[in-house]
């Protein structure tokens, strides 16, 4: 049985968590109409769900407070497997490896460093989770202080010097109240070209790697309202909007991407791929078609785009 590795990249508290935690929920409404079943292996459904109860509490307060991180121990690197399967049979795992989000910036000695290193640079799909509050209200040198795009250029460049081909997803959160209209949506991905220049130049460069930008509603129902001054610190504050409810959008997206990429990349490679796992099912292979074909091509998208392209 074939698996993929998905990995999460993203300084402190950009919400990696919080995606991977209601991504998961998200997926486990979806059973009821694809034909695969899409589940958790060993503690990865209880830790995500916890996560998703925490998150649901505190969204339940009028004043929302941020609270992380949201999983304990996110100090270090977290695998959370899934796995596909199809006629009761598994046919795919991803392990999606969740990161604290200081990890990206200890000592290249470091040995968590280094394992992470090597986990990116062999991952199929990195997924780079972008904190839109502060990109788009953020002074730029606030903005680039939180998001680093330098320090995630330099990591992903070791990943993409080598042959093998890369999705790369910039997850954007915390932009529910961009997300509202096609002008705030506009000013959103002007803002993302701008500070991310040094990154996408990086993917366009390479023939083996292709970028998306997905802002995602992980709340919904949470919006920011104003930057405060926090001593020499900016803050982004956030409003619970009460006329709105927890209801996550568009965090299905990452998923149906990784999974076209995952499928471009076996029809690429068949034979090697069958040689090293069985053939899949071709109606498993069909219903993974119909999942993908339900992603949302409106996502602006950088580098080599024909990655994605599935037969
Ligand atoms: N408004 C809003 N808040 C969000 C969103 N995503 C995450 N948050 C909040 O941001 C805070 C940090 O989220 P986490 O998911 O723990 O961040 P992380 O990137 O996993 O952080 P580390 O594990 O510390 O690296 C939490 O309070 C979340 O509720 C979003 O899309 N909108
Ligand atoms: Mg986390």
């Amino acid at each position: 049985m074939s698996e993929f590795t998905v990995m999460m990249i993203g300084p402190e508290a950009v919400g990696k968590t919080t995606l991977l935690a209601t991504m998961y929920k998200e997926l486990n409404k979806m059973r009821s109409y694809a034909r695969f079943n899409f589940y958790a292996e060993n503690d990865t459904g209880i830790n995500l769900d916890s996560a998703y109860q925490k998150l649901s509490r505190i969204i339940e307060q009028p004043t929302f407070t941020s609270i992380k991180p949201l999983l304990e121990g996110t100090r270090g690197i977290i695998y959370h497997r899934f796995g596909i399967s199809f006629k009761d049979k598994n046919e795919l795992d991803l392990v999606f490896c969740d990161i604290a989000g200081g990890l990206i910036n200890v000592s290249a000695s470091d040995q968590d460093f280094i394992t992470f290193q090597q986990l990116l640079n062999k991952a199929s799909v990195i997924i780079n989770v972008i904190d839109g509050a502060v990109l788009m209200e953020g002074s730029d040198i606030f903005s680039d202080k939180i998001n680093k795009p330098s320090r995630i250029r330099d990591l992903l460049r070791p990943a993409l010097s080598d042959k093998q081909s890369h999705l790369i997803l910039f997850v954007i959160t915390k932009c529910e109240a961009w997300l509202n209209s096609a002008e705030g949506r506009n000013r959103l991905m002007k803002k993302f070209d701008e500070r991310f220049k040094e990154v996408i130049n990086l993917i366009e460069e390479r023939i083996n790697a292709v970028g998306v930008v997905i802002p995602v509603k992980t709340l919904g129902c949470v919006e920011f309202s104003r930057m405060e001054k926090d001593g020499e610190e900016e803050k982004s504050v956030f409003v619970r909007r009460a006329n709105k409810k927890f209801e996550p959008e568009f965090t299905d997206q990452p998923l149906r991407y990784a999974l076209s990429f995952v499928l471009a990349e076996r029809d690429k490679n068949r034979g090697w791929w069958e040689k090293l796992f069985r053939a899949w099912d071709p109606s498993f292979k069909e219903s993974l078609i119909q999942f993908v074909k339900e992603r949302d091509i409106s996502f602006k998208t950088y580098g080599n785009i024909q990655l994605t392209r599935i037969c």
